[in-house]
């Protein structure tokens, strides 16, 4: 075991920052591919307030294409290591290779965030001899084709068996309850019903008892209501991000980290 997951002290809600160091990224456009870039954004987004860097070396966009082990690695470790020397947050990986996940836990990082809920080949054994924790996300398809025609008859239902077959996988394999979260993937092969559907029925998720990862930020489900291009959707992301706050999520996975963290300190008046 190379790491031993003991920060997941979620009793209040945590913000996660983006640090993408892809070409092609979504959202912030890949500005932040090269290493002095990646360094300087992720030392921003820590004194903004995050708790958590996620750093994803493979865009998982819709129409994204996949790229090589080595390349992955080549973007994403050497980025882990530099943050694991500098910072205190916990780094995460956001991967669905085996191979990435045991050389980023080796380099520091103590999450595994996994959009593809550790299906991948090796993956689940990966995740538990790495002793990280893991985050289980619900897509439909895969990031090429994802958004082309999401069908569900119930998507909380469906989307929450999955959550529960995929958690039971991984204790099966030996991960520690305490270290697995959940994430039902907001835009990822779900249309703007299906996304809204989700999050008024959040609730239903955190029944699952696991905490929950959010992720909204920026996407189209906030958008497509507002008409507004990716540079725009700031208070909409808030709006969205407070709504699962009150819901339950227990990390927020967004760009935007100083903004977030105060709807997080508003939402937690609430209960102090
Ligand atoms: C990598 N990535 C992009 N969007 C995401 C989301 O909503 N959740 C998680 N866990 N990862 C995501």
């Amino acid at each position: 075991m190379y790491f031993k997951a003991k920060f997941l002290d979620l009793t209040s809600p945590k913000v996660m920052g983006i640090l993408n160091v892809t070409p092609d990224s979504f959202s912030d456009g890949g500005q932040f591919n090269s290493f002095d870039n990646a360094m300087y954004q992720a030392e921003k987004m820590i004194q903004d307030g995050a708790d958590f860097i996620d750093v994803g070396g493979e865009s998982t966009r819709p129409g994204a294409a996949a790229v090589s082990l080595d390349l992955e690695l080549e973007r994403t470790i050497p980025i882990v290591e530099a943050l694991h020397q500098r910072f205190d947050s916990v780094i995460s990986i956001d991967t669905n290779k085996a191979a990435v996940m045991l050389e980023a836990v080796k380099a520091g990082a103590g999450l595994i965030n996994d959009v593809c809920a550790l299906q991948e080949e090796g993956a689940l054994h990966a995740a538990y001899i790495s002793g990280a924790a893991v985050c289980l996300m619900h897509m439909q398809g895969q990031p090429r084709t994802m958004q082309q025609t999401p069908q569900y008859s119930d998507v909380v239902t469906e989307v929450s068996s999955f959550l529960q077959v995929r958690a039971k996988a991984c204790i099966e394999q030996g991960i520690d309850k305490d270290i697995i979260l959940i994430d039902p993937g907001f835009g990822f092969g779900k249309t703007l019903q299906h996304n809204y559907q989700l999050l008024d029925k959040l609730e239903q998720l955190q029944a699952l008892a696991f905490p929950m990862l959010i992720g909204m930020s920026r996407k189209s489900m906030i958008g497509d209501i507002l008409n507004k291009a990716v540079e725009d959707r700031l208070s909409g992301s808030i709006a969205a991000a407070t709504i699962a706050l009150l819901k339950g999520a227990r990390i927020l996975r967004v760009h935007d980290v100083k903004e977030t963290v105060d709807a997080v300190k508003i939402v937690s008046a609430l209960s102090a």
